[in-house]
């Protein structure tokens, strides 16, 4: 851990959009102090040892001092735990403390508390995954044991409304069906033998797991058996995971991408914000050598000989206002992203009304 991340508050740090948002704020720039606005106490770079562990010494005798660093962990949740909860936190900070990895007092976060993952395996018409999740940070990884493309779109059923519910909406059409869900993203379409993982947060309720892309015979996977139900319950003394570190925010709107036409090639995470007002997505075509958009476009009006593209994922459909993480490993060459929701006054995807692409990994 370097000293910009250890000391996540320092305004040039890569935590810096936290300042202001936590209980530790900068004191004087020039001195590069930085002072607890709940227990008063400052702290500069230098003494960052031994002001933390004089710091975890007096977290042991005053509860105030407690409360102070359990809000950095998760300041809403903070006040509402169990003095066995805070004594537990506590304990930790001073045992990190005591080996130097805590190094800031209340400035620091504690050991990073790993986000949960999943694995959604998806076979020709069928999903594998879990039947119960916690609420919270979720990874949710698809993997594509099938024939077909498969994707895996999680979307949290209206209160009071049951699978009963789903499935006579969508004999009605998908519009019907779409009107009772909220749409949560999930791993879009990927090639047989492919993967893809996205971060999601997910409120506790009902959800399911749906895949919409069609067979040859243009019968969407949903009805071939493609709806699993998954129910996402309220994690009770959970301590927050961090959300992932994005390198860059893509918003969907009606009707394109905000995003740059050129990143760098390799791992990275995306964070994926659907501005609206329709329903979005984001699915990542790898063009084959030689391809164009144009030739993408072609293949989708009428879909002939092997597809100019490898399906490498993305993220499903969120609903206005949502955000999702999405994660990568880019190899260098050209891509495409486009949204395959169906507009909601033509029926037309929003890729013909301007909802595609492209981009270059370099
Ligand atoms: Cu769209």
């Amino acid at each position: 851990m370097g000293p910009p991340k250890a000391f996540g508050h320092h305004p040039d740090g890569p935590a810096r959009e936290q300042v202001g948002q936590s209980p530790i704020v900068l004191h004087s720039p020039k001195d590069r102090l930085h002072r607890s606005t709940l227990c008063g106490e400052t702290f500069s770079r230098p003494a960052q040892i031994e002001g933390a562990i004089g710091h975890q010494a007096k977290l042991q005798r005053i509860p105030t001092h407690q409360v102070c660093h359990a809000s950095t962990i998760r300041p809403k949740e903070a006040h509402g735990m169990s003095a066995q909860r805070l004594r537990w936190i506590a304990f930790w900070l001073t045992a990190l403390a005591a080996l130097g990895l805590v190094l800031t007092g209340c400035g620091t976060t504690p050991a990073a508390v790993t986000v949960p993952r999943i694995v959604i395996k998806a076979t020709d018409y069928a999903f594998d995954a879990p039947a119960q999740v916690n609420a919270g940070l979720i990874s949710v990884r698809l993997e594509n044991d099938g024939q077909e493309l498969h994707q895996a779109q999680l979307a949290r059923l209206q209160d009071g409304k049951t699978m009963d519910d789903l499935q006579a909406a969508f004999a009605q059409g998908e519009q019907a069906a779409i009107a009772l869900l909220e749409f949560v993203g999930g791993p879009s379409v990927l090639d047989p033998g492919k993967s893809q993982e996205v971060v999601l947060d997910l409120k506790a309720g009902n959800y399911v797991i749906l895949c919409f892309v069609p067979s040859a015979d243009g019968v969407p996977h949903l009805a071939k058996g493609m709806v699993r139900p998954l129910q996402v319950v309220a994690a009770s003394g959970q301590a927050g995971a961090q959300a992932p570190q994005a390198v860059r925010s893509v918003v969907l709107k009606d009707f394109g991408f905000e995003m740059p036409a050129e990143v760098k090639a390799g791992q990275q995470t995306w964070e994926i914000k659907n501005a609206g007002p329709q329903l979005h997505e984001i699915v990542i075509f790898q063009l084959a050598p030689g391809k164009t958009m144009a030739d993408v476009g072609a293949f989708l009006q009428s879909p002939a000989g092997p597809p100019p593209f490898e399906a490498i994922g993305g993220m499903q459909a969120l609903s206005v206002g949502k955000s999702a993480w999405l994660v990568l490993d880019l190899q260098p060459g050209n891509y495409v992203v486009l949204c395959n929701v169906p507009d909601s006054a033509s029926g037309k995807a929003h890729a013909e009304l301007g909802m595609i692409m492209p981009f270059t990994a370099k």
